[in-house]
Protein backbone atom coordinates (compact mmCIF):
# COMPACT_ATOMS: atom_id res chain seq x y z
CA UNK A 1 0.00 0.00 0.00
CA UNK A 2 1.91 3.50 -0.70
CA UNK A 3 -0.81 5.30 0.96
CA UNK A 4 0.95 7.63 4.03
CA UNK A 5 -0.09 7.11 7.72
CA UNK A 6 -2.31 9.91 9.05
CA UNK A 7 -4.17 10.43 5.85
CA UNK A 8 -7.78 9.19 7.46
CA UNK A 9 -7.13 11.18 11.02
CA UNK A 10 -6.45 14.44 8.53
CA UNK A 11 -9.15 14.12 6.19
CA UNK A 12 -11.74 13.82 9.58
CA UNK A 13 -9.69 17.63 9.86
CA UNK A 14 -10.68 18.97 6.77
CA UNK A 15 -13.40 21.46 8.41
CA UNK A 16 -9.80 23.45 9.61
CA UNK A 17 -8.54 24.10 6.16
CA UNK A 18 -8.31 27.22 4.77
CA UNK A 19 -11.05 27.84 2.57
CA UNK A 20 -10.18 29.59 -1.27
CA UNK A 21 -12.08 31.43 -3.59
CA UNK A 22 -12.42 31.72 -7.50
CA UNK A 23 -12.23 35.47 -8.74
CA UNK A 24 -14.86 36.50 -10.83
CA UNK A 25 -14.43 40.23 -11.88
CA UNK A 26 -14.02 41.83 -8.45
CA UNK A 27 -15.71 38.96 -6.07
CA UNK A 28 -14.06 36.36 -4.68
CA UNK A 29 -16.87 33.58 -4.43
CA UNK A 30 -17.06 29.34 -4.09
CA UNK A 31 -18.06 27.37 -6.74
CA UNK A 32 -21.84 27.53 -7.48
CA UNK A 33 -21.98 23.80 -6.26
CA UNK A 34 -20.36 24.57 -3.15
CA UNK A 35 -18.12 22.12 -3.73
CA UNK A 36 -14.58 22.07 -3.25
CA UNK A 37 -11.20 19.77 -3.25
CA UNK A 38 -7.82 19.25 -1.21
CA UNK A 39 -4.72 20.79 -2.34
CA UNK A 40 -2.05 18.80 0.01
CA UNK A 41 1.93 19.15 0.34
CA UNK A 42 3.19 15.79 -1.43
CA UNK A 43 5.91 15.80 1.15
CA UNK A 44 3.54 15.36 3.86
CA UNK A 45 0.57 14.13 2.68
CA UNK A 46 -1.43 14.72 5.65
CA UNK A 47 -0.54 18.19 6.11
CA UNK A 48 -3.54 20.34 3.97
CA UNK A 49 -2.17 23.70 2.27
CA UNK A 50 -5.95 24.33 1.54
CA UNK A 51 -9.66 23.68 -0.14
CA UNK A 52 -10.40 25.02 -3.47
CA UNK A 53 -13.85 25.36 -5.33
CA UNK A 54 -14.32 22.61 -7.42
CA UNK A 55 -15.75 24.47 -10.31
CA UNK A 56 -17.94 23.60 -12.98
CA UNK A 57 -19.64 25.29 -16.22
CA UNK A 58 -22.00 27.50 -14.33
CA UNK A 59 -18.89 28.82 -12.53
CA UNK A 60 -16.63 29.13 -16.00
CA UNK A 61 -19.86 30.65 -17.99
CA UNK A 62 -20.02 33.81 -14.93
CA UNK A 63 -16.29 34.03 -15.46
CA UNK A 64 -16.48 33.82 -19.21
CA UNK A 65 -18.94 36.63 -19.28
CA UNK A 66 -17.15 39.08 -16.79
CA UNK A 67 -13.94 38.83 -19.13
CA UNK A 68 -16.05 39.79 -22.08
CA UNK A 69 -17.68 42.62 -20.13
CA UNK A 70 -14.06 43.78 -19.80
CA UNK A 71 -12.49 42.89 -22.46
CA UNK A 72 -13.53 46.10 -24.36
CA UNK A 73 -12.19 48.25 -21.80
CA UNK A 74 -8.83 46.63 -21.27
CA UNK A 75 -8.53 46.22 -25.81
CA UNK A 76 -8.92 50.64 -25.59
CA UNK A 77 -6.02 50.70 -23.02
CA UNK A 78 -2.29 51.70 -24.74
CA UNK A 79 -0.21 49.19 -24.37
CA UNK A 80 2.57 51.06 -22.82
CA UNK A 81 -0.07 51.53 -20.20
CA UNK A 82 -0.69 47.49 -19.69
CA UNK A 83 3.07 47.07 -19.59
CA UNK A 84 2.87 49.57 -16.65
CA UNK A 85 1.09 46.54 -14.75
CA UNK A 86 3.09 44.21 -15.59
CA UNK A 87 6.42 45.63 -14.81
CA UNK A 88 4.31 46.07 -11.07
CA UNK A 89 3.44 42.66 -11.27
CA UNK A 90 7.16 41.51 -11.87
CA UNK A 91 8.43 44.14 -8.84
CA UNK A 92 5.59 42.60 -6.45
CA UNK A 93 6.86 39.28 -7.37
CA UNK A 94 10.77 40.16 -6.81
CA UNK A 95 9.61 41.21 -3.45
CA UNK A 96 7.83 37.97 -2.79
CA UNK A 97 9.67 35.93 -4.21
CA UNK A 98 10.94 33.70 -1.01
CA UNK A 99 7.32 33.29 0.37
CA UNK A 100 6.04 32.23 -3.19
CA UNK A 101 8.61 29.68 -3.75
CA UNK A 102 8.16 28.42 -0.39
CA UNK A 103 3.99 27.93 -1.06
CA UNK A 104 5.50 26.30 -4.73
CA UNK A 105 7.24 24.03 -2.28
CA UNK A 106 4.29 22.81 0.01
CA UNK A 107 2.19 22.67 -2.79
CA UNK A 108 3.98 20.98 -5.36
CA UNK A 109 6.73 19.38 -3.73
CA UNK A 110 10.13 21.06 -5.86
CA UNK A 111 12.98 22.10 -4.17
CA UNK A 112 12.49 25.39 -2.55
CA UNK A 113 16.08 26.51 -4.78
CA UNK A 114 14.03 25.58 -7.96
CA UNK A 115 10.84 26.94 -6.81
CA UNK A 116 12.82 30.00 -6.44
CA UNK A 117 13.77 29.66 -10.21
CA UNK A 118 10.59 29.27 -11.10
CA UNK A 119 9.33 32.78 -9.66
CA UNK A 120 12.34 34.14 -10.99
CA UNK A 121 11.12 32.92 -14.55
CA UNK A 122 7.97 35.02 -14.13
CA UNK A 123 9.40 38.10 -12.84
CA UNK A 124 11.60 37.62 -16.16
CA UNK A 125 8.54 37.42 -18.42
CA UNK A 126 6.69 40.09 -16.35
CA UNK A 127 9.56 42.62 -17.35
CA UNK A 128 10.53 41.22 -20.62
CA UNK A 129 6.16 41.13 -21.65
CA UNK A 130 6.21 45.15 -20.09
CA UNK A 131 8.64 46.32 -22.77
CA UNK A 132 6.53 44.44 -25.20
CA UNK A 133 4.39 47.48 -24.39
CA UNK A 134 6.78 49.98 -26.09
CA UNK A 135 7.96 47.67 -29.17
CA UNK A 136 6.27 47.78 -32.03
CA UNK A 137 2.47 46.22 -32.67
CA UNK A 138 2.84 45.84 -36.34
CA UNK A 139 4.79 47.20 -39.51
CA UNK A 140 4.86 49.53 -41.82
CA UNK A 141 4.46 48.06 -45.53
CA UNK A 142 5.27 50.13 -48.88
CA UNK A 143 2.03 49.97 -51.00
CA UNK A 144 2.42 49.43 -54.75
CA UNK A 145 0.33 52.33 -55.37
CA UNK A 146 1.09 56.02 -55.34
CA UNK A 147 -0.08 57.60 -52.00
CA UNK A 148 -1.51 54.97 -50.04
CA UNK A 149 -0.12 53.42 -46.92
CA UNK A 150 -0.18 49.92 -45.58
CA UNK A 151 0.49 48.41 -42.19
CA UNK A 152 -0.38 45.70 -39.92
CA UNK A 153 -1.40 45.85 -36.71
CA UNK A 154 -2.12 43.08 -33.63
CA UNK A 155 -5.37 42.69 -32.16
CA UNK A 156 -6.39 40.43 -29.26
CA UNK A 157 -7.99 37.63 -30.05
CA UNK A 158 -10.24 38.00 -27.22
CA UNK A 159 -11.10 36.00 -23.85
CA UNK A 160 -8.62 34.06 -23.57
CA UNK A 161 -9.07 30.29 -21.53
CA UNK A 162 -5.62 29.68 -19.84
CA UNK A 163 -4.68 26.12 -18.14
CA UNK A 164 -2.07 25.23 -16.54
CA UNK A 165 -0.08 22.48 -15.19
CA UNK A 166 1.41 22.17 -11.43
CA UNK A 167 5.05 21.30 -12.46
CA UNK A 168 5.43 25.20 -13.20
CA UNK A 169 2.74 26.33 -11.32
CA UNK A 170 4.07 30.08 -11.61
CA UNK A 171 6.29 30.30 -14.69
CA UNK A 172 4.15 28.86 -17.08
CA UNK A 173 1.39 30.72 -16.38
CA UNK A 174 3.26 33.62 -16.89
CA UNK A 175 4.18 32.76 -20.29
CA UNK A 176 0.47 32.67 -21.14
CA UNK A 177 -0.80 35.42 -18.71
CA UNK A 178 1.30 38.18 -19.26
CA UNK A 179 1.50 38.49 -22.67
CA UNK A 180 -2.08 37.56 -22.94
CA UNK A 181 -2.87 40.28 -21.01
CA UNK A 182 -0.13 42.77 -23.07
CA UNK A 183 -2.04 42.10 -25.92
CA UNK A 184 -4.97 43.05 -24.87
CA UNK A 185 -6.90 39.73 -23.75
CA UNK A 186 -9.53 39.24 -21.05
CA UNK A 187 -8.67 36.18 -19.52
CA UNK A 188 -9.83 32.90 -17.35
CA UNK A 189 -7.59 31.58 -15.66
CA UNK A 190 -8.11 27.78 -15.15
CA UNK A 191 -4.73 26.69 -12.25
CA UNK A 192 -3.37 22.89 -12.14
CA UNK A 193 -5.77 20.85 -9.15
CA UNK A 194 -1.92 20.14 -7.82
CA UNK A 195 -1.38 23.92 -7.38
CA UNK A 196 -4.42 26.00 -6.98
CA UNK A 197 -2.44 28.90 -4.53
CA UNK A 198 0.84 28.86 -6.91
CA UNK A 199 -2.25 30.35 -9.25
CA UNK A 200 -4.29 32.11 -6.86
CA UNK A 201 -1.09 34.45 -5.35
CA UNK A 202 -0.17 35.11 -9.14
CA UNK A 203 -3.25 36.96 -9.86
CA UNK A 204 -3.46 38.60 -6.28
CA UNK A 205 -0.06 40.36 -7.93
CA UNK A 206 -1.80 41.35 -10.82
CA UNK A 207 -4.40 42.60 -9.32
CA UNK A 208 -2.22 44.76 -6.64
CA UNK A 209 -0.92 45.57 -9.78
CA UNK A 210 -3.12 47.64 -11.22
CA UNK A 211 -5.43 45.25 -13.50
CA UNK A 212 -8.83 46.43 -14.09
CA UNK A 213 -11.27 44.02 -12.24
CA UNK A 214 -12.76 41.08 -14.57
CA UNK A 215 -9.50 41.02 -17.23
CA UNK A 216 -8.09 38.60 -15.08
CA UNK A 217 -10.48 35.65 -13.38
CA UNK A 218 -9.63 32.77 -11.25
CA UNK A 219 -11.64 29.46 -11.50
CA UNK A 220 -10.16 26.71 -9.40
CA UNK A 221 -10.80 22.98 -10.61
CA UNK A 222 -10.33 20.12 -12.30
CA UNK A 223 -9.34 19.75 -15.92
CA UNK A 224 -12.61 17.47 -16.32
CA UNK A 225 -14.67 19.71 -15.23
CA UNK A 226 -13.92 23.09 -14.92
CA UNK A 227 -11.42 22.81 -18.00
CA UNK A 228 -13.59 21.44 -20.02
CA UNK A 229 -16.07 23.57 -19.25
CA UNK A 230 -13.58 26.33 -20.45
CA UNK A 231 -13.07 24.32 -23.80
CA UNK A 232 -16.87 24.20 -24.94
CA UNK A 233 -17.59 27.44 -24.18
CA UNK A 234 -18.92 29.07 -27.44
CA UNK A 235 -17.34 32.66 -26.13
CA UNK A 236 -13.40 31.99 -25.12
CA UNK A 237 -11.96 33.02 -28.44
CA UNK A 238 -8.54 30.97 -27.55
CA UNK A 239 -7.49 27.96 -25.19
CA UNK A 240 -3.86 28.00 -24.10
CA UNK A 241 -2.91 24.76 -22.58
CA UNK A 242 0.25 22.92 -21.19
CA UNK A 243 -0.38 19.28 -20.00
CA UNK A 244 -0.13 16.34 -21.36
CA UNK A 245 -0.14 14.66 -25.23
CA UNK A 246 -3.05 12.90 -24.35
CA UNK A 247 -5.56 15.54 -23.12
CA UNK A 248 -3.87 18.26 -25.70
CA UNK A 249 -5.10 15.81 -28.48
CA UNK A 250 -8.79 16.14 -26.78
CA UNK A 251 -8.44 20.14 -26.60
CA UNK A 252 -7.89 20.19 -30.18
CA UNK A 253 -10.31 18.28 -31.60
CA UNK A 254 -12.92 20.17 -29.33
CA UNK A 255 -11.43 23.26 -30.45
CA UNK A 256 -11.30 22.53 -33.69
CA UNK A 257 -14.95 21.24 -34.21
CA UNK A 258 -15.60 25.26 -33.35
CA UNK A 259 -12.87 26.57 -34.99
CA UNK A 260 -11.29 28.37 -31.77
CA UNK A 261 -7.77 29.16 -31.35
CA UNK A 262 -5.96 26.48 -29.53
CA UNK A 263 -2.15 26.92 -28.31
CA UNK A 264 -0.72 23.43 -26.89
CA UNK A 265 2.49 22.59 -25.20
CA UNK A 266 2.31 19.31 -24.62
CA UNK A 267 4.64 16.39 -23.87
CA UNK A 268 8.05 15.52 -24.07
CA UNK A 269 10.85 12.48 -24.42
CA UNK A 270 13.78 14.01 -24.31
CA UNK A 271 17.29 13.11 -24.92
CA UNK A 272 21.22 14.53 -24.31
CA UNK A 273 23.52 12.52 -26.44
CA UNK A 274 26.91 11.77 -25.51
CA UNK A 275 29.26 11.70 -28.23
CA UNK A 276 32.89 9.83 -27.21
CA UNK A 277 34.56 13.09 -27.56
CA UNK A 278 32.44 14.82 -25.10
CA UNK A 279 33.41 16.02 -21.63
CA UNK A 280 32.25 13.54 -20.01
CA UNK A 281 32.06 15.03 -16.12
CA UNK A 282 29.84 17.87 -17.77
CA UNK A 283 27.72 15.65 -19.23
CA UNK A 284 27.40 13.69 -16.50
CA UNK A 285 26.70 17.36 -14.52
CA UNK A 286 24.36 18.25 -16.69
CA UNK A 287 22.39 14.30 -17.01
CA UNK A 288 22.01 14.32 -13.12
CA UNK A 289 20.76 17.87 -13.43
CA UNK A 290 18.38 16.96 -16.36
CA UNK A 291 16.99 13.56 -15.33
CA UNK A 292 16.72 14.19 -11.55
CA UNK A 293 16.15 17.69 -11.25
CA UNK A 294 12.66 18.71 -10.63
CA UNK A 295 12.01 15.11 -9.21
CA UNK A 296 11.92 14.33 -13.25
CA UNK A 297 8.71 16.13 -13.78
CA UNK A 298 9.80 18.98 -16.44
CA UNK A 299 8.53 18.64 -19.82
CA UNK A 300 11.74 19.29 -20.59
CA UNK A 301 14.02 16.85 -18.43
CA UNK A 302 16.17 13.93 -20.24
CA UNK A 303 14.54 10.96 -19.85
CA UNK A 304 17.05 9.43 -22.20
CA UNK A 305 20.28 9.19 -22.18
CA UNK A 306 22.23 8.46 -26.08
CA UNK A 307 25.74 7.65 -25.23
CA UNK A 308 28.08 6.34 -27.95
CA UNK A 309 29.86 3.20 -27.42
CA UNK A 310 32.96 4.25 -26.35
CA UNK A 311 32.20 5.88 -23.37
CA UNK A 312 29.00 4.66 -22.33
CA UNK A 313 30.38 2.25 -19.47
CA UNK A 314 31.95 5.31 -17.93
CA UNK A 315 29.38 7.62 -18.22
CA UNK A 316 26.59 5.17 -16.71
CA UNK A 317 28.98 4.30 -13.73
CA UNK A 318 29.26 7.98 -13.42
CA UNK A 319 25.47 8.45 -13.47
CA UNK A 320 24.60 5.59 -11.04
CA UNK A 321 27.10 6.95 -8.72
CA UNK A 322 25.75 10.22 -8.66
CA UNK A 323 22.11 9.49 -8.79
CA UNK A 324 22.65 7.07 -5.52
CA UNK A 325 24.20 10.09 -4.11
CA UNK A 326 21.14 12.58 -4.66
CA UNK A 327 19.32 13.61 -1.36
CA UNK A 328 15.48 13.11 -1.78
CA UNK A 329 13.11 14.71 1.05
CA UNK A 330 11.38 17.20 1.58
CA UNK A 331 12.31 20.43 -0.86
CA UNK A 332 12.06 22.49 2.13
CA UNK A 333 14.78 21.02 3.66
CA UNK A 334 18.28 22.39 3.81
CA UNK A 335 20.43 20.15 1.12
CA UNK A 336 17.51 18.09 -0.34
CA UNK A 337 17.65 17.45 -3.95
CA UNK A 338 15.16 15.50 -5.11
CA UNK A 339 11.63 15.91 -3.60
CA UNK A 340 8.68 14.21 -3.73
CA UNK A 341 6.34 13.03 -6.91
CA UNK A 342 3.68 15.73 -6.66
CA UNK A 343 0.72 13.01 -6.54
CA UNK A 344 -0.34 9.29 -5.55
CA UNK A 345 -1.58 8.70 -9.23
CA UNK A 346 1.83 10.24 -10.74
CA UNK A 347 3.97 8.04 -8.56
CA UNK A 348 2.32 4.90 -9.39
CA UNK A 349 2.64 5.76 -12.73
CA UNK A 350 6.18 6.33 -12.43
CA UNK A 351 6.51 3.44 -10.86
CA UNK A 352 4.57 1.61 -13.61
CA UNK A 353 7.13 2.34 -15.23
CA UNK A 354 10.12 0.61 -13.59
CA UNK A 355 8.05 -2.52 -14.24
CA UNK A 356 7.26 -1.75 -17.32
CA UNK A 357 11.04 -1.70 -18.06
CA UNK A 358 11.34 -4.75 -16.32
CA UNK A 359 9.24 -6.65 -18.74
CA UNK A 360 10.71 -5.04 -21.73
CA UNK A 361 13.83 -6.59 -20.24
CA UNK A 362 15.50 -3.26 -19.68
CA UNK A 363 17.87 -3.33 -16.51
CA UNK A 364 17.20 -1.43 -13.59
CA UNK A 365 20.34 -0.38 -12.68
CA UNK A 366 19.67 1.86 -9.76
CA UNK A 367 16.53 3.50 -8.26
CA UNK A 368 13.14 1.81 -9.23
CA UNK A 369 11.95 2.00 -5.94
CA UNK A 370 9.03 3.73 -3.71
CA UNK A 371 10.67 5.41 -0.77
CA UNK A 372 8.79 5.14 2.53
CA UNK A 373 11.41 4.78 4.94
CA UNK A 374 10.81 7.02 8.14
CA UNK A 375 9.70 10.52 6.79
CA UNK A 376 9.63 9.37 3.32
CA UNK A 377 6.63 7.65 4.07
CA UNK A 378 4.57 10.68 4.59
CA UNK A 379 4.85 11.62 1.27
CA UNK A 380 5.32 10.42 -2.72
CA UNK A 381 8.85 9.41 -2.87
CA UNK A 382 10.25 7.60 -5.60
CA UNK A 383 14.19 6.68 -6.22
CA UNK A 384 15.97 8.60 -8.81
CA UNK A 385 16.08 5.21 -11.41
CA UNK A 386 18.70 4.44 -14.28
CA UNK A 387 16.88 1.66 -16.93
CA UNK A 388 20.26 0.59 -19.25
CA UNK A 389 19.88 -2.05 -21.67
CA UNK A 390 17.19 -0.07 -23.30
CA UNK A 391 16.37 -0.09 -27.26
CA UNK A 392 14.40 2.90 -28.91
CA UNK A 393 11.60 0.37 -29.38
CA UNK A 394 10.98 0.12 -25.98
CA UNK A 395 8.46 2.03 -24.39
CA UNK A 396 10.32 3.23 -21.37
CA UNK A 397 12.69 4.54 -24.64
CA UNK A 398 9.63 6.38 -26.31
CA UNK A 399 7.16 7.35 -23.61
CA UNK A 400 6.86 10.06 -21.35
CA UNK A 401 7.30 9.07 -17.94
CA UNK A 402 7.13 12.47 -15.78
CA UNK A 403 9.44 11.14 -13.00
CA UNK A 404 12.99 10.68 -11.50
CA UNK A 405 13.34 7.94 -14.26
CA UNK A 406 16.02 7.77 -17.34
CA UNK A 407 17.19 5.33 -20.09
CA UNK A 408 20.38 4.82 -21.60
CA UNK A 409 20.33 3.54 -24.64
CA UNK A 410 23.70 3.18 -26.35
CA UNK A 411 25.10 4.01 -30.19
CA UNK A 412 27.36 3.19 -32.53
CA UNK A 413 27.62 6.57 -34.17
CA UNK A 414 26.49 10.51 -34.29
CA UNK A 415 24.08 9.45 -37.12
CA UNK A 416 22.50 6.56 -35.10
CA UNK A 417 22.90 8.77 -31.63
CA UNK A 418 20.74 11.33 -33.78
CA UNK A 419 18.48 9.05 -35.22
CA UNK A 420 17.60 7.51 -31.72
CA UNK A 421 17.45 11.25 -30.73
CA UNK A 422 14.80 11.70 -33.33
CA UNK A 423 12.89 8.51 -32.83
CA UNK A 424 10.22 9.32 -30.67
CA UNK A 425 6.74 11.45 -31.70
CA UNK A 426 8.07 14.41 -29.31
CA UNK A 427 10.10 17.11 -30.21
CA UNK A 428 10.65 19.31 -27.38
CA UNK A 429 14.50 19.59 -26.05
CA UNK A 430 17.12 17.61 -27.28
CA UNK A 431 20.75 17.96 -26.19
CA UNK A 432 24.28 16.81 -27.79
CA UNK A 433 27.69 16.47 -25.52
CA UNK A 434 30.15 16.86 -27.62
CA UNK A 435 33.72 19.31 -28.30
CA UNK A 436 33.94 18.42 -32.29
CA UNK A 437 32.28 21.50 -34.03
CA UNK A 438 31.16 19.20 -37.22
CA UNK A 439 29.10 16.87 -34.50
CA UNK A 440 27.67 19.80 -33.26
CA UNK A 441 26.86 21.58 -36.03
CA UNK A 442 25.11 18.32 -37.71
CA UNK A 443 23.24 17.99 -34.33
CA UNK A 444 21.58 21.44 -34.49
CA UNK A 445 20.68 20.96 -38.11
CA UNK A 446 19.52 17.08 -37.79
CA UNK A 447 17.87 17.04 -34.42
CA UNK A 448 13.80 16.93 -34.71
CA UNK A 449 12.98 19.34 -31.43
CA UNK A 450 11.88 23.16 -30.96
CA UNK A 451 14.36 23.49 -28.42
CA UNK A 452 18.18 22.52 -29.00
CA UNK A 453 21.28 22.64 -26.71
CA UNK A 454 25.20 22.19 -27.21
CA UNK A 455 27.02 21.12 -24.53
CA UNK A 456 24.07 21.81 -21.53
CA UNK A 457 21.09 19.86 -20.48
CA UNK A 458 17.89 19.50 -21.80
CA UNK A 459 16.50 22.01 -19.62
CA UNK A 460 16.94 25.51 -18.70
CA UNK A 461 15.12 27.86 -21.55
CA UNK A 462 15.45 31.35 -20.96
CA UNK A 463 12.25 33.31 -21.64
CA UNK A 464 13.36 35.66 -23.89
CA UNK A 465 13.65 32.48 -26.50
CA UNK A 466 10.95 30.86 -27.64
CA UNK A 467 10.18 27.44 -25.97
CA UNK A 468 7.83 25.10 -27.67
CA UNK A 469 8.22 22.30 -29.75
CA UNK A 470 7.68 19.87 -33.10
CA UNK A 471 5.65 16.69 -33.74
CA UNK A 472 3.26 15.46 -30.56
CA UNK A 473 4.57 18.13 -28.35
CA UNK A 474 2.60 20.67 -29.79
CA UNK A 475 0.99 22.33 -32.33
CA UNK A 476 3.10 24.72 -33.87
CA UNK A 477 3.04 27.37 -31.26
CA UNK A 478 5.87 29.05 -29.41
CA UNK A 479 5.66 30.72 -26.10
CA UNK A 480 7.69 33.49 -24.64
CA UNK A 481 10.41 34.59 -27.01
CA UNK A 482 9.86 37.14 -30.13
CA UNK A 483 6.95 35.09 -30.40
CA UNK A 484 5.32 35.43 -27.31
CA UNK A 485 2.06 36.65 -28.58
CA UNK A 486 1.71 35.36 -31.28
CA UNK A 487 -0.55 32.81 -29.97
CA UNK A 488 -2.61 35.80 -28.41
CA UNK A 489 -3.61 37.89 -31.04
CA UNK A 490 -4.61 38.29 -34.75
CA UNK A 491 -3.25 40.56 -37.50
CA UNK A 492 -4.63 42.80 -38.67
CA UNK A 493 -3.59 44.63 -42.47
CA UNK A 494 -4.59 47.95 -43.16
CA UNK A 495 -4.74 49.52 -46.48
CA UNK A 496 -5.63 53.60 -46.34
CA UNK A 497 -5.46 55.15 -49.84
CA UNK A 498 -5.59 59.19 -49.84
CA UNK A 499 -4.84 59.54 -53.77
CA UNK A 500 -8.60 60.48 -53.79
CA UNK A 501 -9.26 58.02 -56.99
CA UNK A 502 -9.97 54.34 -57.49
CA UNK A 503 -6.64 52.66 -57.52
CA UNK A 504 -6.56 48.63 -58.21
CA UNK A 505 -4.13 46.85 -56.84
CA UNK A 506 -2.20 43.77 -59.23
CA UNK A 507 -3.71 46.42 -62.25
CA UNK A 508 -3.08 50.04 -62.37
CA UNK A 509 0.20 50.75 -62.74
C1 LIG B 1 8.22 22.86 -18.25
O1 LIG B 1 8.82 21.84 -17.93
O2 LIG B 1 6.99 22.85 -18.40
O3 LIG B 1 13.70 24.92 -19.57
C2 LIG B 1 8.88 24.16 -18.43
C3 LIG B 1 13.19 24.59 -18.50
C4 LIG B 1 12.35 25.58 -17.73
C5 LIG B 1 10.94 25.52 -18.19
C6 LIG B 1 10.34 24.16 -18.11
N1 LIG B 1 12.88 26.90 -17.90
O4 LIG B 1 13.31 23.45 -18.05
Amino acid sequence: MLGPVGVALVDGAVGLAEHFLNLIGEEWAPARSGETFEDRNPARWSELVGAFPQSGPEDVDAAVKTARAAYRGWRATPPPRRGEILLRAGLFLEQRKEELARTMTREMGKVVEEARGDVQEAIDMAFFAAGLGRRPFGEAIPSELPDKFCFTWREPVGVVGVITPWNFPVAVPSWKLFPALMAGNAIVFKPAEDSPLCGQRLVEVLLEAGLPPGVLNLVQGTGEQAGAAMVAHPDVNCISFTGSTEVGRQIATQCGRSLKRVGLELGGKNAIVVMDDADLELAVDGAVWAAFGTTGQRCTAASRMIVQRGVAADFVDALKQRAEGLRVGDGLQEGVQVGPIVNERQLRRVHGYTAVAREERATVLTGGEVLAEGPLGEGWFYSPTIFTDVRPEMRVAREEIFGPSTSVLVADSLEQALEYANSTVYGLSLSIYTNDVRRAFTAMRELEAGIVYVNAPTIGAEIQLPFGGVKQTGNGHREAGSTAMDEFTEWKSIYVDYSGRLQRAQIDT
